[in-house]
């Protein structure tokens, strides 16, 4: 064990609305049985310690310290590299109140079968006690959690992801409630893995896996799953959207929500690079989150947003000089690496990054083609928003960031066009209720397969799809200013093969359109889907995009979307009853309009 972490065994933290937490981690102790307890107050000595054992037991492995310094490598388990959706369950005593789109179980079954799994299992480790803030400090949008861990791997994470340590025990010891996460790595063993949310409890006890959303229970867990159930009860959202600021040339930042599957290009969008005439002219972009939204009604009546995280915890194949210039920058030092490969001169390296040929693949062997991609292609970097050239200032704003527009998106080859924007709330709800998007390697399962993916939201929802898009439609209030909505398909393919959308920097031209259309100053033409960009509204100077292609790219299609619409009127009843007939109606709407 390594001297210069201090391990204040058995002694925790005084005050009496701590009262509540000491008996939880004296609990989870006699549960787990651990050596030591650790409470982590979130300081640069007590990471460096950390960082030290890792790499003393091997966790962590050192990259090239001139070209990447203060970063590391983690290999992770080969069997324990995304999430697990067929593993992850939302425990209520009504099965009703998870809804079809949760995997389900009875609160006592849930607690049975993990409390069997968790006993015993940190002898000979330390459990450490990581107390954490989702969101600014002083902010009345923030929520605090504790997660009772024994992966320093997840400390380390921890504490670039959230604000982890002293400031957030402080918080929870005013407000005297946080959410509860009980972690265990476990064996690492894919047949005793499990990821339970008890929304509530405010509880989750996740075991078996060390990795990203199943083990940094700050991020889906607490910010998405239990926070859902949360914000339900208390009038506001919590979103897997990322949340960018978008400057024109006369000043003014709109921001903008959006919400995409894991692995759909968030964390580029929210780093975006405007193409050469627009900086030129003027146009900035400000990062404030690439993966989490928490948005509520201000006084104002409009909504605003915070990001609840205070790193990034990005995919890291494709990211490039090209693809993404800011997240490049933001990884070139201070960063952990997960499954990527490395070069003979120990940098990181993944596919798209640039033409070296990697020394060692995700795995530590050398490499070899046959044995499939150098880097997991889920493999990540964590690294503080902090680093980020693009991070907006006002992402710290305890108040949040006014929204003016909030975008649904999916990986869609054929049939959905580059932008469509809704013609009300009510609408926009059915809209984000009714994405669709092909399945990336974030979560294990097959590639590919298209699949529903409301709001982007399918394996993050913390309560039934039904009760969530009627919480959605409850927004549409007397005074309310509801932002926009609209959809957009980056991934659109011409019979080629080929994308029709050149993408990446590109987008900012549609994000432009959006803005445009808030302003009241860009016209639309109706279509039965919702309102597509008029010629001449959107701008296409420099592009080189031929006249054929803008077709192909804009074309609806109304046999197809008839089909598609017949899906998604099938996939809404399939919730019974609870589904909002007020969408129902609108998807009716819709296909009435196209045939
Ligand atoms: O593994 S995570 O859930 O943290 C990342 C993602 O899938 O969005
Ligand atoms: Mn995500």
């Amino acid at each position: 064990m390594n001297a210069a972490v201090s391990f204040i065994d058995g002694k925790s933290p005084a005050g009496s609305q701590l009262d509540n937490l000491n008996q939880w981690v004296t609990e989870a102790a006699a549960l787990t049985q651990p050596d030591h307890i650790h409470w982590c107050d979130g300081s640069d000595p007590e990471y460096a310690a950390l960082v030290q054992q890792m790499q003393a037991d091997g966790t962590l492995l050192p990259l090239n310290p001139d070209t990447h310094p203060d970063s590391w490598l983690h290999r992770s388990s080969p069997s324990d590299v995304a999430r697990v959706e067929h593993l992850t369950f939302v425990c209520t005593p009504e099965r009703d109140a998870a809804g079809p789109n949760n995997h389900w179980m009875s609160p006592a079954d849930g607690h049975a079968q993990m409390d069997a799994l968790f006993a015993g299992c940190m002898r000979g480790r330390t459990l450490y006690v990581v107390p954490y803030c989702m969101g600014p400090i002083d902010s009345p949008l923030a929520r605090c959690g504790v997660e009772i861990t024994d992966s320093p791997y997840v400390v380390a994470n921890m504490r670039i992801m959230t604000r982890m340590g002293a400031a957030a025990l402080a918080r929870i010891e005013r407000e005297g409630s946080f959410v509860k996460g009980l972690h265990s790595i476990g064996e690492l063993d894919p047949e005793r893995r499990f990821i339970m949310h008890f929304p509530e409890e405010l509880t989750i006890k996740s075991f078996g896996s060390g990795y990203g959303g199943n083990a940094l229970l700050g991020k889906k867990c607490h910010a998405l799953r239990i926070a859902s159930h949360q914000a339900r009860r208390e009038g506001w959202l919590a979103e897997h959207m990322l949340i960018v600021g978008i400057e024109n040339p006369q000043g003014e930042v709109h921001y903008i929500a959006a919400a995409f599957p894991s692995a759909c290009g968030k964390t580029n969008l929210a780093m975006l690079i405007p193409p050469q005439s627009y900086r030129e002219a003027g146009w900035k972009v400000w990062t404030v989150g690439d993966d989490i939204c928490w948005m509520r009604p201000g006084a104002d009546g409009r909504l605003y947003a915070i990001n609840p995280e205070a790193g990034f915890f990005g995919v890291a194949p494709g990211t490039s000089e090209k693809s993404n210039p800011n997240a490049l920058a933001s990884i070139q030092h201070g960063t952990i690496f997960t499954n990527v490969a490395v070069t003979d001169d120990n940098q990181p390296w993944w596919e798209g990054l640039d033409k070296r040929v990697p020394a060692k693949d995700w795995q530590g062997r050398d490499y070899d083609p046959a044995n499939g991609p150098a880097a997991h292609p889920n493999s990540r970097f964590t690294v503080s928003a902090k680093q980020c050239p693009s991070y907006s200032p006002r992402a710290e704003d305890p108040q949040g960031v006014p929204i003016s527009a909030i975008v649904f998106g999916g990986r869609r080859a054929s049939l959905v066009p580059l932008v469509f924007e809704a013609r009300d709330w009510t609408h926009g709800v059915l809209v984000g209720a009714s994405m669709g998007s092909e399945t990336t390697a974030a979560a294990t399962g097959a590639v590919g397969v298209m699949r529903r993916d409301p709001m982007a939201m399918k394996p993050f929802c913390g309560y039934n799809f039904a009760d969530y898009f009627a919480h959605w439609l409850s927004f549409d209030q007397p005074g309310a200013k509801l932002p926009k909505v609209f959809h957009v398909n980056w991934f659109r393919k011409g019979e080629d093969g080929q994308f029709l959308w050149p993408g990446f920097g590109e987008n900012l031209r549609v994000l432009e359109w959006m803005i445009e259309r808030v302003q009241g100053r860009a016209e639309a033409i109706e279509a039965p889907i919702g309102l597509l960009p008029k010629p001449g509204h959107f701008n296409l100077q420099g592009v080189g995009m031929t006249a054929e292609t803008l077709a192909d790219l804009f074309k609806v299609d109304p046999d197809a979307w008839r089909d598609e619409f017949d899906e998604i009127s099938e996939y809404l009843r399939s919730y019974g009853p609870a589904m909002p007939d007020e969408l129902c109606a609108e998807a009716q709407r819709t296909l009435a309009a196209l045939s």
